[in-house]
């Protein structure tokens, strides 16, 4: 399998996230994606390519991501340390949001203020290097998109931190700041595939990807996830979530109580291979989230490393040019051998 893999991923580096009223360490860490690396080399899998510039990836970029957003991420850490130069030493982390009855037309000119209108969380630190880390996870995405629709691979994983799930049209959180996947979606839409189906298999419910497409019939999202219910990020993913206007019928989400194992998650990813072949997409893109892993320390699923072999071998089954972008997975010295067990079981199948 192809395997695009970020170069500036590290460039990106949270220090502290906000939990329970205090900063605890970032469980989003560089050292995950180093571990997927060294496990495809122990096994010898995949073939690496690093992302070449694309003269595609601004336009790309400002057909998933509002004008305005792209804008004050590409210049949040200078005005950031404009606020004050001793801002230079720390992340630049939200607390205040624009809720129900606030504006969100007007973008204010103080940085603390267009952080909160920007995001959702304050669990998502933003640093020196987040817009180039993220820039080049865009670029792996678009370049794994480009060579599964030119038909020259089969499938390919945009193996790139920080993660994109989360993220929206004008939004960051849960760790994400562009929603690879759904570059990748769009990508593949604009090569050749009519329709394009997104499955989601992180433990964490894909609110970006799902406020991106809600309205747009050419491609479905599907998620399956913890219930929003008590899981993160709480105030999406419930099953009566089928898309609006021309989209409508166009989402599906399938929600999982904490503490579900891989008999009962199985299911529910059958349920979702079956929406997708009725849907007849064209490609597949999918996130591809290792933390519902029973290892995983902020989650609830209790998948085991053995499993995620089936999981790939599962989706494969669809028989679709296929995109994984790498997304949650916090059982850091767990998540290359969890991660490379999808790839191994899709290629294998
Ligand atoms: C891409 C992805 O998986 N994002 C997940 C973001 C979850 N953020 C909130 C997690 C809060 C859990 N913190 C638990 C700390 C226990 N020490
Ligand atoms: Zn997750």
């Amino acid at each position: 399998m192809l395997v695009i893999h970020n170069p500036d991923h590290a460039s990106h580096a949270g220090r502290q996230e906000m939990f329970r009223g205090r900063l605890v360490p970032c469980h989003e860490v560089p050292a995950r994606l180093d571990h997927v690396l060294a496990e495809l080399q122990r096994r010898r899998f995949g073939r690496l390519e690093a992302p070449q510039p694309h003269e595609g990836l601004d336009a790309l970029l400002a057909r998933i991501h509002a004008p305005r957003y792209l804008r004050f991420l590409e210049r949040a850490w200078d005005d950031w340390v404009a606020l004050d130069p001793a801002n230079a030493a720390l992340d630049a982390l939200p607390s205040v949001w624009p809720v129900r009855g606030f504006r969100a037309d007007v973008e204010p000119d103080n940085f603390a203020a267009r952080l909160g209108l920007y995001s959702f969380d304050a669990g998502t630190p933003l640093m020196a290097g987040s817009w180039r880390a993220a820039r080049g996870g865009a670029l792996a995405a678009l370049q794994a998109a480009r060579a599964v629709a030119s038909g020259q691979e089969r499938s390919a994983f945009a193996l790139t931190r920080p993660p994109g799930h989360h993220a929206g049209a004008d939004f960051f959180g849960g760790y994400c700041f562009l929603n690879n996947a759904a570059l990748a979606a769009q990508a593949l839409r604009e090569r050749g595939a009519a329709r394009v189906a997104v499955l989601d298999v992180d433990y964490h419910h894909g609110n970006g990807t799902q406020s991106i497409f809600y309205e747009r019939a050419d491609v479905l999202t599907i998620s399956i996830h913890g219930d929003p219910r008590t899981e993160y990020p709480f105030y999406l993913g419930h099953a009566d979530e089928r898309g609006a206007g021309a989209g409508e019928g166009c989402n599906l989400n399938l929600p999982l109580p904490r503490g579900t194992g891989f008999a009962r998650w199985l299911e529910a990813l059958d349920a979702a291979i079956a929406a997708v072949r009725a849907f007849r997409a064209d490609a597949l893109v999918v996130p591809l989230g290792l933390d519902t892993f029973e290892g995983d320390p902020i989650s609830g699923f209790r998948l085991k490393s053995a499993d995620y072999l089936r999981v790939g071998a599962r989706l494969a089954s669809l028989e679709l040019p296929t995109v994984f972008s790498f997304e949650g997975g916090y059982a850091v010295a767990e998540v290359g051998v969890n991660a490379v067990n999808v790839l191994e079981g899709f290629e294998s199948a």
